[in-house]
């Protein structure tokens, strides 16, 4: 088989991708370890920047996301018992929206799938030969079935623990990491959420936060050790734990229900450089992870789309290679701001295990700061509603 792109991973950014370059008449296969519903039983990001949404908007498949999103004009830093509002719409003239990566991912394979374009689920032992050549191709199993497609690019869309990346010398990357002493439990429950905007809390027992994914369907988070087990978590001792963390108005009138989805994420950052390797291209998680604290993967994934999309047009429409060289640099530009904004938000709202007293006396004055600075409200607001591509 023959197309012009590989596209490994069938994440958002993968869909997306394909679902842009199937739009500009550019042919793709996509192939993915797992299957659909593995894939749409995923309960990850919730809020989307507009470029986001934009993005979705140019790749046909923001229909339902208009119809269902939430549009959401602001949100709260909770801490010292008391709710301090980020007016986003005020501060920046834009606003985010409240729609889950899976139904993000849901839309997209229904405009593939309507698209009547190539996606090999459940594939296996994926493997990229010759990207350092204007030939490069990719082999897999199927049903037990060796397969092999020639193309003239691959694009790494297949996550942190993918195989692009991995298929890289180390000695043509650098790479940058930091791992965070603790990680994320989440619950989704079929109860009405606390508020009608998101509540990050900085607490002493830990962080929480309070997310949606519609005005019947809650998505909160504790901070938690770890190591820590998600068996050890009843839904009783969740909630209890939430609303210890709250200002007492807001866990007085926390609904509680059965969770549906309980899982623990380890917060990381980690970047990858660059992002081109002759015609391989990383992107998304593949090539970068931030911790979820400033709602930035999912976006930094389609910002990353965005970029490679210009470039391989210009490269297959208009056979100029200016668009993909300059896409590493470009996405990476975008990558590191959200690094360092995903970091700050980190360090602002969690306790950390072995923080002195020093350090929570600046986590406290930047908190103080932060509420009585307009100009530094702004600077959060203009990062959380995402900076321009
Ligand atoms: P994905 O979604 O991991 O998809 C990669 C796909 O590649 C496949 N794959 C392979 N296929 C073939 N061969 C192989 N060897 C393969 N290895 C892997 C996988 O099966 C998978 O289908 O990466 P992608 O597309 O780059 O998307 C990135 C986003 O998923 C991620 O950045 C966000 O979920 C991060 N994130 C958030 N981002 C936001 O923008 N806003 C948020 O509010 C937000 N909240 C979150 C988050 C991530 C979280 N977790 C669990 C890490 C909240 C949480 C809790
Ligand atoms: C979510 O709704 O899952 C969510 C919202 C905001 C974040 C992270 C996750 O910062």
């Amino acid at each position: 088989m023959r197309t012009q792109v590989v596209i490994i991973g069938s994440g958002p950014s993968g869909l997306l991708l394909g679902q842009l370059l199937t739009g500009a008449g550019i042919d793709n296969v996509i192939l993915d370890r797992v299957g659909k519903d593995y894939i749409l039983g995923r309960v990850r990001a919730g809020v989307l920047e507009q470029g986001t949404v934009d993005l979705m908007c140019r790749a046909g498949a923001d229909a339902r996301l208009i119809a269902e999103g939430l549009v959401h004009d602001g949100f709260s830093i909770a801490f010292e018992g008391r709710d301090h509002r980020i007016d986003l719409a005020g501060l920046t003239g834009k606003h985010v929206t409240i729609y889950g990566q899976t139904e993000i991912t849901r839309d997209l394979m229904a405009a593939r799938e309507a698209a009547d374009t190539l996606t090999l689920y459940e594939v296996e032992d994926v493997a990229l030969h010759g990207f350092d050549t204007e030939s490069p191709y990719v082999t897999y199993v199927k049903n037990g079935v060796i397969g092999r497609i020639d193309c003239d690019v691959v694009a790494g869309c297949d996550g942190f623990h993918g195989i692009s990346r991995r298929s890289v010398p180390a000695s043509a990357m650098r790479t940058f990491e930091r791992a965070y002493p603790f990680g994320w439990l989440g619950v989704l429950a079929e109860v009405a959420p606390v508020s009608d905007e998101l509540i990050y809390a900085n607490h002493e027992r830990g962080f929480a936060l309070c997310s949606m994914r519609s005005a019947t369907r809650s998505r909160y988070y504790v901070q938690v050790p770890a190591d820590e087990q998600v068996d050890a978590w009843s839904d009783d001792r969740f909630w209890d734990e939430l609303r210890s963390r709250l200002p007492r108005h807001h866990a007085e009138a926390v609904t509680t229900g059965p969770s549906f989805e309980k899982s623990i994420a380890p917060l990381r950052s980690f970047v990858a450089e660059p992002l081109r390797f002759g015609r391989l291209f990383l992107v998304g998680d593949a090539a970068h992870i931030v911790p979820p604290t400033g709602a930035k993967g999912l976006n930094l994934a389609a910002s990353d789309v965005h970029y490679l999309f210009e470039g391989l047009r210009e490269f297959f429409l208009d056979k100029s290679s200016a668009g993909i060289a300059a896409y590493s640099g470009r996405a990476l530009a975008r990558v590191w701001k959200a690094v360092r904004f995903s970091w700050w938000m980190t360090t602002l709202l969690h306790r950390f295990p072995d923080s002195t007293d020093f350090e929570h006396r600046i986590q406290e004055a930047e908190l103080d700061y932060l509420t009585h600075s307009q100009a530094a409200a702004a600077a959060l607001a203009e990062n959380y509603v995402g900076l321009p591509y």
